[in-house]
């Protein structure tokens, strides 16, 4: 028995398996997964348009390009990517106000005032950074596509949210089963402008380094059910928490109606839920509140076995694995 905590040997690290440990080690992370592709997919509504499908590879290229360090680049968007989102800002603009839950309402506001979020431009990801570094220090990294939920979760674990930077085709606006820039900007953003919501993400990747695939699994399906489409109640109405609604404004308001099943968030059995991930979801987790969410999630991870645990160093952005005596 040791009150102190011993650092991880060097033998014991080797037959761990690998995650980052600084923030710069990220760019070990950033493989993507193909799934889903208008090159590929007869459903995607980018399927066979030659233009779309050159400037969503053009734009992905430039993504993987992106090192620890880089200034991110000021991307020229076309005046068809420009009306895509102005398309979604404002169909969005009344249901924002009626179905998402206060913080997210809160912050959309506050991006609004400093004028991040404005219908006639797509925002550039350098400048929202500026925003989110003031308001929690979160990140947007551009990356090329869909990761593997190993490499997504590590990131958060570092504050650091890894962004596609394509825009959805313009056919079909209102919903995308993939995300997109439009999604990172609409849902998440203003969600990780909140210092309780940008916790729970980076616990969430706090819990994944190192985890066994299966926990992985488990994990990526609560982030999936809280973070991008979980719900709560305000007022005794249901409201939107997740990013995966915030942009979607069909699936918004199905959402929040009667038609789906609502079940309480509950970390353990939302783990093993199984998910839709091509259409609008049958059944949301509804939490009392991000508070309660954060709190229910944090009594979970202590039953989530690891021979170690992590900590989180803010003023070096690295973490250190601690070895449970
Ligand atoms: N359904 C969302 C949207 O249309 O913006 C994207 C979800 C990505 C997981
Ligand atoms: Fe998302």
């Amino acid at each position: 028995f040791s009150i102190f905590a011993k650092k991880l040997s060097d033998e014991k690290n080797q037959s761990q398996i690998w995650f980052p440990r600084h923030i710069s080690e990220l760019d070990q992370c950033s493989k993507c997964i193909t799934k889903y592709e208008p090159t590929t997919d007869p459903r995607h509504p980018g399927h066979g348009d030659v233009a779309y499908i050159a400037r969503r590879k053009f734009l992905n290229d430039q993504a993987l390009e992106f090192k620890f360090g880089d200034e991110i680049g000021y991307v020229d968007y076309t005046e068809e990517e420009h009306a895509t989102w102005k398309a979604v800002y404002e169909k969005l603009g009344d249901l924002h106000l009626s179905h998402t839950c206060a913080v997210y309402r809160q912050n959309l506001k506050i991006l609004q005032e400093e004028k991040v979020l404005t219908a006639d431009r797509i925002p550039q990801i350098r400048d929202v950074n500026k925003f989110l570094q003031k308001k929690t220090g979160f990140e947007l990294r551009p990356c090329s596509g869909l990761l593997s939920a190993r490499d997504f979760l590590a990131s958060l674990a570092f504050r650091v949210f890894q962004t596609t930077t394509y825009l959805r085709h313009h056919k079909s606006p209102h919903h995308s089963p993939e995300p997109d820039l439009i999604h990172e900007l609409l849902g998440h953003v203003p969600m990780f402008s909140d210092p309780l919501l940008a916790q729970m993400s980076q616990d969430i990747g706090l819990m994944s380094l190192g985890a066994s695939d299966e926990h992985i699994e488990k994990l990526s399906t609560v982030y999936w059910f809280i973070v991008e489409f979980g719900l709560c109640k305000e007022d005794g109405k249901l409201k939107a928490i997740g990013a995966g609604l915030l942009s979607a404004y069909g699936e918004l308001m199905h959402a929040c109606s009667d038609a789906p099943e609502h079940k309480d968030f509950d970390p353990a059995v939302t783990a093993v839920q199984k998910y839709e991930d091509d259409d609008y979801q049958p059944l949301y987790f509804v939490a009392d509140s991000i508070h309660d969410a954060l709190a229910k999630l944090r009594k979970y991870a202590s039953s989530m076995d690891r021979p170690f645990s992590v900590v989180y160093d803010p003023f070096t952005k690295s973490i250190e694995a601690i070895e449970s005596s």
